[in-house]
């Protein structure tokens, strides 16, 4: 009986104290659960936060094809809105990029010339050309040094002094060459001197070709711009898709100064038809819906040059304007891609542009900067 007694006050003890525990834990229940809510609340207001920054941030993907001007652009927002300047590292690597740069263009000009069946005006030329012509593509990969660079300077100087390869130079829309090399052939005493340090203006016509993509931020007017650049050739454009999401805007570079080119790709597509129905995927692909796609006409300055020598009508023979006429060149060209469009009632921005030419674009940035806050915003007041 004892027993059953001590038992029964050890278990009356034990549903005390387990109710006691019941009512502090009810009790603690809903104070426990604000805590909660609050904490919860926290991170919603933090998420918020982080996707409201998201959607502020402006991305611009940067389209076209090879060479047409989108890693110069680049360079010029670095200019203009990055650092100002590139970084001691960078100068020394755009260094041995322009050696290649002349190297390369170079030895184009001098095997196009045997092609063309030009002969050397300085017959002196011939003899030394091995040191040039030696110098291998993987030597060239690798990088070239000063020293190297010292061996053939000379050679290369009088190879552009010589008619042949002026000649030769001037029929270049019949082969694959950059642009700038005369840029760099015509500053070769400072480009060969020991003690060269490459200009922000040598740097804006250095060519080295994008490979996958890179992207780059700036803060412009308190908002962050990001910035995306592919590689523009045709083994580089599967890439772009990888790119595609929360786009606020693509500029699409052209070069406006290739109607007389072919592409390095399969060397019979005109470089001009190959862009607008590159252009054409692009404008009309329902991912861009409600993205804006800005037009850059680049490479005005050698348009301006091109125009006089080479004839329109002969690329493209429903031309109907003045073929001497650098407007009616630009505009036909632009109508072109204009008309690629589906929508037609769309907005259509284009600048005619020179991407080496810093006034010029931070003059065209000022005007398309615009364009693409007042999109943004009002893309944000409809979420
Ligand atoms: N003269 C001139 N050269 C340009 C212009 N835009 C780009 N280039 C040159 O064209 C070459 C290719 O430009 P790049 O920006 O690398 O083209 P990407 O392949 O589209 O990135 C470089 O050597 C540039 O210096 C321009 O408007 N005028
Ligand atoms: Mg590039």
């Amino acid at each position: 009986m004892e027993l059953f007694t001590w038992l029964k006050g050890k278990l009356l003890a034990a549903l005390h104290a387990f109710k006691q525990w019941l009512v502090m834990v009810l009790c603690c229940l809903p104070s426990g659960s604000n805590e909660a809510e609050a904490q919860t609340k926290d991170i919603e207001r933090q998420l918020h936060k982080e996707k409201k920054k998201l959607r502020q941030q402006v991305r611009i993907l940067l389209l076209g094809s090879g060479e047409s001007g989108k890693s110069t652009f680049i360079k010029q927002m670095v200019i203009i809105h990055g650092a100002g300047e590139f970084t001691a590292d960078e100068v020394r690597s755009y260094r041995q990029q322009i050696y290649q740069n002349v190297i390369s263009a170079m030895r184009v000009l001098v095997d196009a010339r045997h092609k063309l069946g030009y002969e050397f005006e300085n017959k002196s030329l011939e003899k030394r050309l091995p040191v040039l012509m030696t110098i291998t593509i993987s030597d060239l990969l690798k990088g070239i040094d000063q020293s190297t660079f010292g061996e053939v300077a000379p050679l290369i100087s009088d190879l552009w002094m010589d008619a042949s390869i002026k000649q030769t130079f001037d029929q270049r829309n019949l082969f694959q060459i950059t642009d700038s090399c005369s840029y760099f052939f015509n500053n070769m005493s400072r480009v060969a001197a020991p003690e060269f340090q490459p200009t922000t203006k040598d740097i804006l016509f250095c060519r080295k070709a994008t490979r996958g993509i890179t992207e780059h931020m700036f803060e412009i007017q308190k908002v962050p711009f990001r910035f995306i650049d592919v590689g523009g050739q045709r083994s580089q454009r599967q890439k772009w898709f990888q790119c595609f999401t929360d786009i606020t805007s693509i500029l699409f570079m052209v070069a406006s100064n290739e109607y007389d080119q072919v592409i390095l790709e399969d060397r019979r597509t005109n470089r001009v038809v190959e862009s607008r129905s590159v252009f054409e995927t692009i404008v009309n692909n329902v991912a861009f819906q409600n993205v804006s796609v800005i037009l850059f006409m680049n490479k005005s300055d050698l348009l301006i040059e091109k125009v006089p020598k080479s004839d329109i009508r002969k690329y493209f023979s429903d031309f109907n304007g003045d073929h001497r006429n650098v407007r009616d060149v630009q505009y036909f060209l632009v109508d072109k891609f204009e008309r690629s469009r589906k929508e037609r009632h769309r907005p259509f921005f284009y600048h005619f542009t020179t991407a080496v030419d810093t006034e010029n674009m931070r003059r065209v940035f000022r005007d398309v900067k615009e364009v693409i806050l007042k999109r943004n915003i009002e893309q944000l007041n409809m979420q």
